[in-house]
């Protein structure tokens, strides 16, 4: 069964926002443009409390993109983003999301952070994203939205690691860093991954 795994098409992730990616935006009409190619539609949204140990403004004297112990796993600082209920965290307002069977939250424990849909970054706890699609009998997920190199990836990396046959969408997901996406690429396909473009749908 065919399921699309729309990750964190946020407004914070979007140019202009609080943790903008280059040219993120250019990837809502591609997916609302292949959303009734699949069986399944899932999305996912990054949600933070206030004052989230991943914001860098959450820590004395550190800044953005400093690399901290957080409960022993390394924790990149981010700006302030997706803080639950307010309008960076809201989905980017042409997204179609009639099609979405269900909204995956992640992020909302104040003291870890989250980037895969799956789990969190330490591998503590599961979001029941695995169980869910198990139970539903997706077995093909194709993953697209942002950030390639950091919410996307993880979420593949995991649902390879689950068991689930994983596809990336190219022209559907933008990075953060283009130099780290192209390292992972690398790393996905050696895991079986296929990274295709959405016409190849
Ligand atoms: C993300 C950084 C922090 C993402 C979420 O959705 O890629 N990146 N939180
Ligand atoms: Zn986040």
């Amino acid at each position: 069964m065919k399921t699309l795994i729309m990750i964190d098409l946020q407004n914070d992730f979007m140019p202009g926002g609080a943790l903008e990616v280059p040219d993120g935006d250019a990837v809502v009409p591609v997916i609302n443009a292949i959303q009734q190619k699949f069986d399944m539609v899932i999305a996912t949204q990054d949600w933070h409390p206030p004052g989230h140990k991943s914001f860098a403004s959450s820590h004395k004297g550190k800044k953005v993109f400093d690399t901290i112990d957080l409960h022993g796993t390394d924790q990149v600082l981010w700006p302030d983003h997706c803080v639950q209920g307010s309008k960076g965290a809201d989905f980017h307002p042409d997204l179609d999301l009639l099609p979405a069977e269900s909204i995956f939250r992640k992020g909302t424990d104040s003291e870890i952070d989250s980037y895969s849909a799956f789990f969190d970054n330490g591998h503590q706890k599961s979001t029941g994203l695995a169980g869910y699609l198990r139970e539903k009998g997706a077995d093909e997920l194709y993953f697209c939205g942002l950030a390639a190199d950091v919410c996307v990836y993880f979420s593949i990396m995991d649902a390879v690691n689950e068991a689930f046959t994983s596809f990336l969408l190219l022209d559907a997901t933008r990075p953060l860093d283009k130099g780290e996406f192209s390292l992972q690429k690398k790393k996905m396909r050696d895991r079986g991954v296929k990274i295709l473009q959405t016409k190849e749908l």
